[in-house]
């Protein structure tokens, strides 16, 4: 376990359309978890292709790809201790049907197609889907010695 894991979150064109971008970044700063790095953007369907590689083969990959280029989403990189396995926890089932009250997609969808936020699944995978959004240039530190706070 490390304080340092990171996780990619990632805020679907659905929630942005909904004004949901707020609420979202809202909640993973509140649960004390620390922002690494940010953009908002539209991705290519290449890109989308690229990053949901796993699911080719099944039968909503076409209409996910579509509705993920539909418009722009925000690239988020998220930092704390178990980052990914509570930023899943915090998103929600993959159904919003499955999704607790008091979860993203609890509160904010109804429908699997439209669930309003991505989440990495574990560690490695997202090691790979930050390598995939971000340059590691665009990746920032807390760490003091790089980023001396302006208050101290
Ligand atoms: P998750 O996003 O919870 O990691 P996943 O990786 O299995 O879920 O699937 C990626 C996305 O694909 C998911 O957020 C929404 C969409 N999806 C999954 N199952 C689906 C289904 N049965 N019908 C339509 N879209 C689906
Ligand atoms: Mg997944």
């Amino acid at each position: 376990m490390s304080n340092t894991e990171r996780t990619f979150i990632m805020i679907k064109p659905d929630g942005v359309h909904r004004g949901i971008v707020g609420e979202i970044i809202k909640r993973f700063e509140q649960k004390g978890f620390k922002l690494v790095a940010m953009k908002f953007m539209q991705a290519s369907v290449a890109h989308l292709e690229n990053h949901y590689a796993d699911l080719s083969k099944k039968p909503f990959f076409a209409g996910l790809v579509k509705y993920m280029a539909s418009g722009p989403v925000v690239a988020m990189v998220w930092e704390g201790l178990n980052a990914v396995k509570t930023g899943r926890v915090m998103l929600g089932e993959t159904n919003p049907a499955d999704s607790k009250p008091g979860t993203i997609r609890g509160d904010y969808a109804i429908h699997v197609g439209r669930n309003i936020c991505h989440g990495s699944d574990a560690v490695e995978s997202a090691q790979k889907e930050i390598a995939l959004w971000f340059k590691p240039e665009e990746l920032t530190s807390w760490e003091p010695a790089q980023n001396p706070w302006i208050y101290e």
